[in-house]
């Protein structure tokens, strides 16, 4: 290895002074002014990853639903995950080394991780349609063959497919063919398969309506437009013509502000879908006949897929150990559904997909969805193989069952969550099950909820433990919430730090909800606290009528000071 190369090339990608950004639950994010440094980097880190892994090591270019001048980059392991959270921490000492530290840092992480710099190196890069885009995937391209890398560019490509690259590359062609046509061609002869089975398939039922969010997403289904030509209708709504970036649209949008995307005619009762920004997440909603929308988020989502899988389960009479894996931000409804109606095992991990996707390996059959939409379902190898076997061996209904089930495991991404295979599952779904949007909807109904960001000094002084379902400091905080909770029904309300701003994040829910501006409200709870050290104070307030009602949340934030 040529520290001294790497050293003078580093000059062309330097590091501006003081600098310090971190690898954050998804890779490193900012304005993508500062991000020239970072992405020649971590074309290094790739290099030393793919030696050590002896593996295909993927680095994406993108910022998600961030806005259009940020822009990111996350790298991918080889099984298509995310990256190991040891690496994550070399990420961050890699990118906050100054210019004349960086080789060192280099090295450091090269005997710490025993690379064996004699070892080959190969890695895929893909970049979503952001401006920056191509300039910043360059330089990871720079990083990578100064460190004697080779690689492949795939160009513009969505989150989901580079992981899908990824995995297909490193299992030896045993996932799939590692090009665009292979990824196309498998999802869609999968749905093709699956939909032949569909009795009631006339064009209405069979048509929806997707914003793109103006990003990538657009591009992608255009290009698989033509392996559907019979099987689903697919809309395009803000595919980059006209407008910016996930700006008022999106599912991030949708989910956040409950509302539909700028750019979409929704007539009601029209099935409608968002993908976010590199699309791995969607949302699903509608406009029912007195123009009220309803949004069918990611808890939703793997309600009827995980519905669907244990049906087929029992009419092949297979008893496979499925569960299905949330965060603490899944409705309280849809835990109670999934637990005590399909009495499907539920567990809670921290918030951001790699711990959702390593808690679902856990299982025969693993669904994972987090609310806002990331989620997939995965198989175990040994599953798959049973599965396919019966697909051929079994007859009648049994064998159409199998037949099912071993297509819909192809139609699943299962390095990761992926907006068009999941619309493309849940199209499947509620062909074969001949469910409309508002009968899925009305599965159970959602607890009102409400979430939102307070910016505070430091949110540090805010720790978790329980799937991030309690505080553990300040101290006193968890001891608060718990009282004011145990005063409504089905209550249950969380503070946690964000992983990915420089904000708290308040979340509460409750069985029912009467507006502020109705008046109605007849007592109120308020709680705050002090930190032992005086500078940290935290006012959760919920408003309530007599029938137990968490109705509304202000915030005013004043020199760390948070109010719910
Ligand atoms: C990232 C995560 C997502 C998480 C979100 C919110 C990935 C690919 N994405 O977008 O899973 O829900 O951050 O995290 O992991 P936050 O509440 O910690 O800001
Ligand atoms: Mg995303």
């Amino acid at each position: 290895m040529d520290l001294e190369a790497v050293s003078k090339r580093s000059a062309f990608h330097a590091k501006p002074q003081g600098l310090i950004l971190q690898y954050g639950t998804a890779g490193f994010r900012t304005n993508a002014q500062h991000l020239d440094h970072i992405m020649f980097r971590m074309g290094l880190l790739a290099v030393l990853r793919s030696k050590q892994t002896k593996s295909t090591i993927g680095v994406m270019v993108t910022a998600s639903h961030n806005p259009e001048e940020d822009n990111g980059v996350k790298l991918i392991d080889p099984l298509g995950e995310m990256l190991a959270p040891t690496w994550e921490e070399h990420a961050t000492c890699l990118a906050s080394a100054e210019e004349q530290d960086m080789p060192r840092v280099l090295t450091a992480i090269m005997e710490k991780e025993a690379v064996d710099p004699q070892q080959a190196a190969f890695v895929v890069i893909g970049k979503d349609t952001r401006p920056s885009s191509e300039k910043l995937s360059q330089s990871v391209i720079d990083g990578v063959t100064v460190l004697g890398g080779q690689f492949h560019d795939y160009g513009l490509l969505t989150t989901p497919q580079l992981h899908y690259m990824v995995y297909c590359r490193n299992s030896g062609g045993r996932y799939g063919k590692a090009t665009i046509e292979g990824y196309c061609q498998k999802l869609s002869k999968a749905f093709v398969e699956l939909t032949k089975q569909a009795s009631c398939s006339g064009d209405e039922n069979r048509s929806v309506k997707v914003d793109c969010a103006n990003g990538i997403g657009a591009l992608k289904l255009k290009e698989m437009e033509h392996y559907f030509s019979q099987g689903l209708l697919v809309q395009l709504f803000n595919d980059g013509t006209e407008g910016r970036l996930n700006h008022l649209c999106g599912a991030d949008f949708v989910k956040s502000h409950q509302k539909p995307p700028q750019g979409m005619e929704m007539k009601s009762d029209e099935r409608c879908c968002s993908f976010d920004g590199d699309a791995d997440r969607i949302v699903y909603y509608y406009r029912d006949a007195d123009g009220h929308f309803h949004l069918i988020d990611g808890d939703k989502i793997a309600t009827l897929i995980s519905s669907f899988l244990k049906d087929l389960l029992l009419e092949i009479g297979e008893s496979l150990n499925m569960g299905v894996v949330q965060t603490a931000y899944a409705n309280g409804s849809s835990t109670r559904y999934l637990e005590e109606v399909m009495k499907v095992p539920v567990y809670c991990t921290k918030t951001g997909v790699k711990h959702l996707h390593h808690k679902a390996q856990e299982f025969d059959i693993g669904v994972y969805f987090e609310a806002n939409g990331h989620g997939t379902a995965l198989f175990s190898e040994a599953v798959e193989v049973k599965i396919k076997r019966l697909a051929q061996e079994l007859q009648d209904e049994k064998g159409k069952a199998a037949k099912m089930l071993a297509s819909i495991i192809d139609l699943f991404n299962q390095a990761t969550g992926d907006a068009i295979s999941d619309m493309l599952v849940i199209e499947a779904i509620l062909a074969l099950k001949g469910l409309t949007v508002q009968q899925w909807d009305a599965i159970y109904v959602d607890l009102p909820n409400r979430q939102l960001k307070v910016k505070v000094a430091d949110r540090r002084v805010i720790s978790t433990t329980n799937a991030e379902r309690q505080a553990l400091t300040p101290p006193g905080l968890q001891e608060a919430i718990n009282d004011l909770v145990k005063k409504y029904k089905l209550a249950r309300a969380f503070v946690r730090p964000s992983g990915t701003e420089d904000i708290v994040r308040v979340y509460a829910e409750a069985d029912s909800q009467v507006s502020w501006e109705q008046g109605r409200r007849n007592h109120s709870c308020v709680w705050n606290l002090t930190t032992a050290k005086g500078f940290f104070k935290i006012e959760i307030k919920i408003e309530c009528t007599g029938t137990y009602i968490v109705n509304s949340y202000q915030t005013v934030p004043c020199c760390g000071f948070l109010r719910v």
